[in-house]
């Protein structure tokens, strides 16, 4: 039964074909096999014992494996199959052949008809059977798919690796190979952005890039891969926390580049964090939690019995991690995913390279937080002060001040007074009862937020690798936000995806049309929305938001009313807003909608400011972490003075005070002089629905969400215009092997280049005046080809001198 099931589509291959070609050949036919049956699928073991296959094992050994494990992944996909959605893969699974002809849908440019509604019917019509991945040329749109897909496994890795993007259906395995082929082929660093609203999937995308980049660059040392793998994990359960919208929000911006010797080997990975929202430490908003990690503890160390170890109380959570008063001991009890993501997060630890005696430095300080968390304060009224404060709960004072190893007298004194200094003469003046909680919970969000950087600098030290050459970064940050209340956080949130709107812009319209002009070509132009007035109403200088911001925060008097009065006057423009009888609220036209802030503590929060005196007790901490942590500058853990003041405006003592809206100007800066330097590759999340529903597809979400983000002009863009600009010289030392010989030196001219386009038999190119202007398939094809005839070349050499039988 099992020849009938075999149909050999060409003839065995000769020896001397490229040894890549002749597996995909075999990989060809074997899917072949599989699609005419999935019920009778022939197992690996038949397949092996084909007269086809076991000519080809007798020959040579060691594609055996090869074999083998392509085999595997097939069979895989026969199993598969059976289950619905799958029928993508099985119906278009791995081919080769230039004349195969992939699916026309998974590309909206091959859209003949282009307005909304013939793009939204074609994403969902793809949505509901579950192909969430769909290309706009090059850029690739994911919809959430809101359930466990089996569409990432190692198996599915090596089906993406190398080769046409077309010969498989669209997945994010296939931008992660493109960024790494570009890398390797070019020598030149890479950079994916991924972007789309909160919860719309890019945290899960930006892991599945990691898992797909690791796996290609197959390092010897399997050590480093696996450390590689727990960043995002680890990195996540300090800086990711449940909100309204996502249980698993990113609640900081993260840059993660892979490092890569020249030929590809994976050889470390640094992180760039950017704007924790410490602020979630000390309240969150209801329905929301603090950062998952002091859940894991706390549940970790209630399992194992080892609260009092760490001197949390038993009988109830701290007041930072008990929103919800009752609902987390409860989940605690019931459910131990908390306690097992507590293991994990030790597994990471470990894996990364952290000392035992680190993480539990780090412990403590989490737990020394909680603790602070609930010191409380009670006013003593005397007849001559009437704003002093005393903590009424001992216990809780002493338990931060053991955790901390700091004295407790001490740290209650730094809580409850403050010193000035005036005229040369130091006085201790008395803080009031809402003052000393101030201080209390602005020493919890320094000591959480220094420490979030120095775990992030900690991994950056522990995978660093001098000898690293190239990078693929990946850029996931917070996605855009409107909650029913929208403060200080989601305005600097929603200006990090203004920049990165704007960065995307400037890639797929402006500098393209700006190139045509320059090198006289004639191309449509696309009409598209630029978000540069609303940009420039947030970022200039000094009558841009966060300049009035900053000024304002200068002024003792002000407040936030007069904040928002400031605004009014100075930010004359479409894009702002202030509503009729909400007196503390302004309005913003975003890129992606309209959002109502309350500008309530917003001064506060910009100026986040940490006392001086918390900062001289916890100096004196005998933890050598912590000492580290409000030791500057941070000389031991290679941070500069500059980059640490950045980080930590709310230092005081001996420098100049930074505020936030600074330091994420500075951070925006930073994060875009990183992106520039690559090759950007982007990736698109969109969110089907707004209750997180497998299967589940709103036209109209998905139509604001198309809308907000070009997607149509992005087609119609793709369709029309070039999106590979490279210079005569440039393209001829690239691919002057498809159409001279190795020993020939073409000049780097436009009829070299003509030379090679026509040898590689393409059409639809244009020459401008000193760049040839290729489509995004354009490069595929050459790329192809140019692996093609360097593998024949290798081959023939190794005929020549005899390697080969
Ligand atoms: V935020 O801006 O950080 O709040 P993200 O990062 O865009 O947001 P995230 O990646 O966290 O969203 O995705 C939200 C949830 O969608 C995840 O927790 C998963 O449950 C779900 N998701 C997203 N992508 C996938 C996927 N490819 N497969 C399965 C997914 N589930
Ligand atoms: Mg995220």
């Amino acid at each position: 039964p099992v020849k009938t099931l075999f149909k050999i589509p060409r003839n065995p291959p000769p020896t001397l074909l490229h040894p890549e070609k002749w597996c995909r050949g075999f990989n060809h036919f074997i899917s072949q096999c599989l699609i005419k049956d999935f019920e009778k699928r022939p197992s690996v073991t038949h397949l092996l014992e084909h007269p086809f296959i076991r000519q080809a094992r007798g020959k040579d050994m060691s594609l055996q494996k090869q074999l083998a494990d392509l085999i595997q992944a097939q069979e895989q996909l026969g199993f598969v199959a059976k289950i619905r959605y799958e029928r993508i893969h099985t119906r278009r699974p791995y081919r080769v052949d230039a004349a195969d002809k992939y699916s026309l849908d998974d590309d909206l440019v091959n859209l003949e008809v282009l307005d909304e509604d013939t793009i939204i019917h074609q994403l969902q019509k793809r949505y509901v059977d579950l192909q969430i991945y769909t290309y706009v040329g090059d850029i690739l749109i994911a919809l959430n798919p809101f359930q466990n897909l089996s569409i990432y496994s190692p198996q599915f890795s090596k089906l993406y690796h190398g080769v046409k993007r077309s010969s498989n259906p669209p997945h994010i395995f296939a931008s992660a190979d493109a960024a790494y082929q570009g890398m390797v082929t070019f020598s030149k660093d890479q950079c994916i952005i991924i972007s789309g609203e909160s919860g719309a999937g890019k945290t899960e995308s930006a892991h599945l890039i990691v898992q797909h980049l690791t796996f290609l660059g197959k390092a010897n040392n399997r050590a480093l891969r696996e450390k590689i793998l727990q960043v995002n994990p680890l990195v996540e359960a300090f800086g990711n926390a449940c909100t309204a919208i996502n249980d698993n929000s990113s609640r900081f911006g993260k840059y993660l580049e892979m490092m890569f010797t020249p030929t590809g080997a994976v050889m470390g990975a640094k992180i760039s964090e950017y704007l924790l929202e410490k602020s979630r430490v000390i309240k969150q908003a209801v329905g929301e939690k603090n950062f998952h990690i002091f859940y894991y503890i706390y549940a970790g160390l209630f399992h194992q019995k080892k609260l009092s170890e760490y001197r949390l109380p038993e009988e109830k959570p701290p007041r930072y991690i008990d929103n919800e008063t009752g609902r987390v001991m409860q989940d605690i009890i019931t459910k131990d995913s908390y306690g097992r993501q507590f293991e994990a997060i030790k597994h990471c630890f470990r894996i990364i390279g952290f000392t035992d005696e680190e993480v539990h430095s780090v412990y403590k300080i989490l737990a020394g937080i909680l603790n602070t968390g609930n010191i409380e304060f009670a006013a003593i009224s005397s007849q001559h002060q009437t704003d002093k404060s005393e903590v009424p709960n001992a216990e809780a004072l002493d338990n931060a001040a053991v955790l901390l190893s700091i004295g407790s007298e001490e740290l209650q004194e730094a809580l409850t007074s403050h010193c000035v200094v005036t005229r040369g003469e130091t006085i201790i003046r008395t803080n009031t009862v809402d003052k000393a909680a101030d201080v209390r919970d602005a020493m919890s969000k320094a000591l959480y937020g220094r420490l979030f950087s120095w775990i992030v600098n900690r991994i950056n030290t522990l995978l660093h690798n001098a000898e690293s050459r190239m990078n693929v970064g990946i850029l996931d940050i917070f996605g855009f936000e409107n909650f029913t209340r929208n403060s200080f956080e989601q305005l600097c949130i929603n200006i990090a995806n203004e920049q990165i709107q704007f960065y995307f812009n400037q890639h797929i319209f402006a500098l393209e049309q700006m190139e045509y002009q320059n090198e006289g070509i004639d191309a449509t132009t696309v009409e598209y929305e630029d978000n540069r007035p609303l940009l420039d109403m947030f970022l200039q200088k000094p009558m841009g938001v966060l300049s009035l911001l900053d000024e304002e925060s200068r002024f003792p008097q002000a407040t936030d009313l007069t904040l928002v009065d400031k605004f009014e006057d100075n930010l004359r423009c479409k894009y702002f807003w202030r509503p009729k009888r909400v007196e503390l609220c302004f309005g913003i036209q975003h890129y992606a909608g309209k959002v109502l802030y309350d500008a309530y503590g917003f001064l506060e929060k910009n100026r986040d400011t940490l006392p001086a005196d918390i900062v001289v007790v916890l100096r004196t901490s005998e933890n050598k972490l912590l000492q580290q942590l409000f030791s500057s500058p941070l000389t031991k853990t290679g941070i500069s003075l500059h980059s640490f003041m950045m980080r930590h405006p709310e230092e005081t003592t001996n420098m100049k005070r930074q505020t936030v809206a600074s330091y994420f100007r500075y951070s925006l800066m930073d994060l875009l002089s990183k992106m520039v330097v690559g090759q950007p590759h982007f990736v698109r999340c969109i969110k089907p629905n707004d209750h997180r529903e497998a299967l589940k597809f709103s036209q109209e979400r998905v139509l604001v969400q198309l809308r907000y983000t070009g997607i149509l002009e992005t087609v119609k863009i793709r369709q029309q215009g070039y999106s590979h600009r490279i210079l005569f010289e440039e393209f001829v030392k690239r691919y002057y092997y498809l159409a001279f010989k190795a020993h020939q030196t073409p000049l780097g001219s436009r009829e070299s280049c003509i030379a090679i386009l026509e040898k590689s038999k393409l059409d639809n190119w244009v020459l401008g005046k000193t760049k040839v202007f290729l489509k995004y398939y354009h490069i595929e094809q050459l790329n192809l080809f140019l692996r093609e005839v360097i593998g024949r070349v290798v081959i023939m050499q190794a005929y020549t001198k005899g390697w080969l039988g």
